[in-house]
């Protein structure tokens, strides 16, 4: 019995020990210690045994059982040990990998200009206004001195919502509006950023909806010198302190007299080239004396008063100053044109 208990140990050990899997390591189990094994029969036949035999017998099978019960676990943990390290293999993640890239976003260039035309202006006291982009007939014509049959009318042919309701075609009716506010008793000075609307057929450089950035100045005493000199030190300030302006005579109906602005070319510093057309100059914007009669419309007398307006346009500049070849680049928000301004 007690060899047979022996053999039975050294032949369950064997068999763990060439287990390969965590399956054949529970078939020796079930095959030694489960109900129907070896030991359990042996311990089960005790009662045949002598009184002598019997703690001895006893004893041998509890110690055999401990043994291979030993031999279970620590084989067992041998496997999930090996388990464990293959899962941590196969999960490892590589810390030092780069990070993907992170894309940021940025204002749009048309924003970033008018900010910029806006700081400027700010810097030399004037104040931001905005105004409503469905206007009156009477704000957006009428109180800028272009009664209804007044040629110029055509000139900017608009989109009507009604009969008295239009997109508006600049934004100096928020001028107009600003100067009624004020009731002709104090000075007005300010720019208006904004959309604007006028039936063009879009091509490179016409939108039917675009923006403009418009200046008004009224106060007791002032000069077309105060609207150049202004101008000057916006356009110095905003192509760069080389540049020289020059003002030439033109016509709006809102103004008397009125003008329009060039700068010198930077490209062939006044010579000559396809830029400025042969020129050395570039328009860049319209302005002139506020016209008495809109002065005397919004309430302000012009023996008393006078002001200086003008009116650019932030795509056309943004497009000199930056070479963009189309004006509908601004408007299509396509990311390999926009990105290139993003400033970091
Ligand atoms: C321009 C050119 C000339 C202008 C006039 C006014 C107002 F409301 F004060 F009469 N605002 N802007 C003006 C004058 C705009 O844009 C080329």
């Amino acid at each position: 019995m007690q060899d047979k208990l022996q053999a039975l140990r050294e032949e369950a050990l064997t068999k763990i020990n060439e287990a390969d899997d965590l399956k054949a390591l529970e078939a020796v189990r079930v095959g030694y210690l489960g109900k129907k094994g070896p030991i359990t029969e042996v311990l089960r036949g005790m009662g045949k045994l002598s009184a002598e035999e019997r703690p001895v017998v006893g004893e041998l099978a509890n110690t055999v059982r401990a043994a291979i019960t030993e031999a279970l676990e620590a084989k067992k943990q041998v496997f999930e040990e090996e388990a464990l390290n293959e899962q941590l293999k196969a999960e490892a993640i590589d810390v030092t990998l780069p990070g993907r890239p992170v894309t940021l976003g940025g204002p749009h260039l048309l924003t970033s200009i008018v900010t910029e035309i806006e700081d400027l202006f700010i810097g030399m006291g004037f104040e931001v206004k905005e105004g409503p982009e469905v206007e009156t007939d009477y704000y957006n014509f009428e109180a800028l001195n272009l009664p209804k049959d007044h040629p110029a009318r055509d000139m900017q042919d608009s989109f009507y919502v009604t009969e008295e309701l239009l997109m508006r075609t600049h934004t100096s009716p928020v001028q107009a509006r600003t100067m009624g506010e004020y009731k002709g008793n104090k000075p007005v000075k300010m720019i208006c950023p904004g959309k604007v609307y006028r039936r063009d057929t879009d091509d490179a450089t016409h939108s039917h909806q675009f923006t403009q950035v418009e200046g008004l100045y009224v106060d007791k005493n002032v000069r077309m010198s105060d609207l150049k000199g202004v101008l000057n030190q916006f356009a110095k300030q905003f192509f760069g302190e080389e540049r020289e302006i020059r003002l030439r005579p033109s016509f709006f109906p809102f103004t008397e007299p009125s003008v329009e602005m060039d700068i010198s070319c930077k490209v062939c510093h006044g010579k000559g080239c396809s830029v400025c057309k042969q020129t050395g100059w570039i328009e860049i914007l319209g302005g002139g004396m506020v016209h008495p009669d809109v002065l005397k419309m919004a309430g302000y007398d012009p023996e008393i008063y006078s002001g200086f307006a003008f009116g650019m346009g932030p795509e056309r500049i943004a497009m000199l100053k930056y070479g963009v070849d189309d004006i509908r680049h601004f408007y299509t928000n396509d990311q390999r044109f926009l990105a290139q301004y993003h400033q970091a």
